[in-house]
């Protein structure tokens, strides 16, 4: 892995795993573009990054499809039989922010598995490929009780000495909504090694452990991947169930992303001159197909909120993240506590505090994010 983190990453990532190798950009410029460059796009790998060669390259639609076929790039390049699509979409993990949780309730998670992401398991990118919706056509549509794809990684992973296969699955009805793509270019470049080169699925508003890399084949079953990224993996559980008392059963399969924001600068625990008004940026993200309406900072833990003004919030793109700034008034000298919230187009919000929303798996860490700073007047 490090030989491609070394060519197709900054040199300033965060890795926040070593092996499998998971890293993430520097805070701040992560929210310097709208577009995430792919260089700073996080990372996260469950195992190795296989060596595909693309010319001996094909994929496989298979299982309950009317026609199964074999697919090579070129195929799904040739636009006479499928047309290209280019599209801005957010891809982010469901592991962001888990660090906060982590603090609060250290030996929680699966340790073999679990990163601890900051804010920055999540970008933007401009994914070009075809709709999957369009490829399954091809092979004459699903057989009657098809309900779901299952997607096949290349590469495997270890756990528990046992080895496996990157596995996932999405509901068909979600394919058929023309929210999944088989992506081969990354803004405008082929798609980077360790971010699955190369084909790799997009699904839009999903979790990111959907969006499978290095693809080789798709099977249409008819229930969800029985598969172990499918089924221990992304739950979420209530707060009544722990670590030591799980069943899987227990827990909710994650698939769309809650509403979630971040203040990416100024950093945690930074000391800052200035004359009355502090600059923060950060992003603000929705899942499930939903787009931030407003931001909201409070520079003193959540009692009084500024509303970042709406020339201030960036591009709407269905199904991207929009970037935002505010300079915020701020009169009080010492520690103060920063915050942001975000309301999306279906009126949700985030929750007030990390326990509101404590899962002893540590994902999805979507209450407000706070952060301490040291103001000098
Ligand atoms: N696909 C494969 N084959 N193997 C993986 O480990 N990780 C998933 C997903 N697809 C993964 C994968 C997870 S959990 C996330 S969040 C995204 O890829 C991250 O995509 P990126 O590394 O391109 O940012
Ligand atoms: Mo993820």
């Amino acid at each position: 892995s490090w030989k491609y983190v070394l060519q197709e990453k900054s040199a300033d990532m965060i890795h926040v795993l070593q092996f499998p190798y998971n890293g993430e950009p520097p805070r701040t410029r992560l929210v310097e573009n709208e577009i995430t460059p792919n260089k700073d796009f996080f990372v996260r790998n469950h195992g190795g990054i296989p060596e595909i060669n693309p010319s001996a390259y094909t994929f496989d639609i298979s299982g309950l499809v009317k026609n199964p076929q074999r697919l090579t790039l070129a195929d799904l390049k040739n636009e006479d039989l499928f047309p290209r699509i280019t599209k801005t979409v957010t891809l982010q993990c469901s592991g962001t922010r888990r660090i906060e949780q982590i603090q609060q309730y250290p030996g929680d998670g699966d340790e073999l598995i679990n990163a601890p992401w900051g804010e920055g398991a999540i970008g933007a990118a401009k994914w070009t490929g075809v709709s999957l919706k369009k490829v399954i056509k091809r092979c004459g549509g699903l057989v009657d009780d098809a309900a779901h794809l299952e997607f096949f990684g290349a590469d495997s992973y270890f756990k528990k000495k046992k080895i496996y296969n990157y596995v996932v699955s999405v509901p068909w009805r979600k394919v058929k909504a023309n929210e999944v793509m088989l992506a081969w270019e990354m803004n405008g470049e082929p798609l980077p090694k360790i971010h699955g080169f190369p084909l790799r699925a997009v699904v839009f508003g999903y979790i990111g452990a959907r969006s499978c890399k290095w693809l080789y084949e798709i099977r249409a079953i008819k229930h969800e991947s029985m598969a172990p990224v499918q089924k221990k993996e992304y739950l979420y559980y209530t707060p009544q169930v722990g670590k030591q008392n799980t069943l899987y059963s227990n827990g909710f399969s994650i698939q769309d992303m809650p509403v979630s924001s971040a203040i990416m600068t100024p950093l945690d625990k930074e000391q800052i001159v200035h004359e009355g008004k502090i600059k923060l940026r950060g992003w603000a993200y929705s899942g499930g197909g939903h787009w931030p309406i407003r931001v909201e900072v409070s520079g003193d833990g959540g009692s009084v909120w500024y509303e970042v003004p709406y020339e201030k919030l960036s591009t709407k793109y269905f199904h991207a993240w929009r970037l935002w700034e505010i300079e915020l008034p701020v009169d009080a000298e010492g520690w103060l506590e920063f915050c942001v919230r975000t309301w999306d187009n279906a009126l949700n919000t985030q929750p007030t505090y990390v326990r509101s929303a404590w899962n002893w798996d540590l994902h999805v860490t979507s209450s407000c994010h706070r952060i301490k700073v040291y103001s000098m007047n």
